[in-house]
């Protein structure tokens, strides 16, 4: 799939939500859909953000027939395709299909980093980068690989986290992904968010990111979008997750929205482990000039 996404069609109005797996994707998305969607916020409570958005790489990171299995994913495809082959790629081809609609943007998921796409992709449309500290994306992400069929990991968090720092999973390093984004930050078509940054101050987080969108949202509006895309609103929904995807245990505890905190690397890590982790960072984050919060 990779030219097809590399050649992918972004439209103007588009919005690119942009992240390392597990470093707040889902909330963002939930967030832009819900400033976009104003008028109809109720209809998260029926449908999955999933269907609501379009995420692209699905059509490289699952296998087609486990793609076909969902039902919803399938009907859209065929509604917005009639003539369209799934092999060639059954997300990517229904977000090229959907009818533009003037103040309803599509709102694009990836987890490819701009490296994968075309170098214009800036200069075509809006993207949301969301990062957040990688202690605890990579907690999160140790988690998913227990919770998600796709992965089936069994292994330790120490294991895991051996393999985070080597960039040895799903989307590989962690920091040449961050990279990335970090140094184009100040495109005016790029907008980085941190995780982090979102709990400590989620109003003013989601004023700046309505202007940078280009949207006139009064505060009473924004105030809703935040309960929209609270934690517990969003765990709320947690059972429409379609995890095609989950469920195996692997001692997993929790659902898709697992904690949603910042620091949970301190429950997990060892004190040795701690210190590798905290290595491996100075040498990444020094370079780029980045820093992330541990705790709040
Ligand atoms: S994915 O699978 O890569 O798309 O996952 P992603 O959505 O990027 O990240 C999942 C983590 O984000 C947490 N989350 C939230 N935190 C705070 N507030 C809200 N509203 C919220 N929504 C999702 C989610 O719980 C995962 O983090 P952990 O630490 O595992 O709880």
């Amino acid at each position: 799939m990779a030219h097809r996404l590399y050649n992918f069609d972004f439209r103007p109005d588009d919005i690119v939500v942009m992240t390392y797996p597990k470093c707040g994707t889902t909330w963002m998305q939930e967030i832009i859909w819900g400033m976009t969607h104003l008028d109809e916020l109720e209809e998260a409570d029926r449908l999955p953000i999933t269907y609501r958005t379009f995420f692209i790489d699905s059509d490289a990171l699952y296998l087609l027939k486990d793609q076909m299995k969902d039902r919803y994913l399938m009907d859209r495809f065929h509604t917005l395709c009639p003539d369209g082959r799934p092999e060639q790629g059954v997300i990517m081809q229904s977000c090229s299909a959907q009818p533009p609609q003037p103040t309803k943007p599509r709102i694009i998921k990836t987890h490819f980093p701009l490296s994968l796409y075309r170098p214009d992709l800036l200069d075509k449309c809006k993207v949301v980068y969301v990062c957040r500290n990688p202690k605890d994306a990579c907690v999160s992400y140790h988690h998913h690989c227990r919770l998600v069929n796709t992965y089936k990991f069994e292994g330790s968090f120490e294991a895991f986290a051996k393999a985070f720092m080597a960039g040895d999973v799903f989307y590989g390093k962690f920091w040449d992904h961050v990279a990335h984004a970090w140094q184009r930050r100040r495109h005016p078509n790029l907008r980085l968010v941190f995780y982090e940054d979102l709990q400590l101050d989620g109003l003013k987080q989601l004023e700046h990111l309505g202007s940078f969108l280009g949207l006139q949202l009064s505060q009473e509006q924004l105030q809703r979008v935040a309960e929209h895309a609270s934690f517990s609103r969003m765990k709320g929904r947690d059972a429409q997750v379609p995890i095609t995807l989950s469920s195996s245990t692997n001692g997993a505890v929790g659902g898709f929205f697992r904690k949603g905190i910042t620091g949970d690397w301190r429950n997990v890590a060892s004190a040795e482990l701690d210190t590798v982790m905290e290595e491996w960072i100075r040498e990444h984050a020094g370079s780029l000039g980045i820093s992330f919060k541990y705790a709040l």
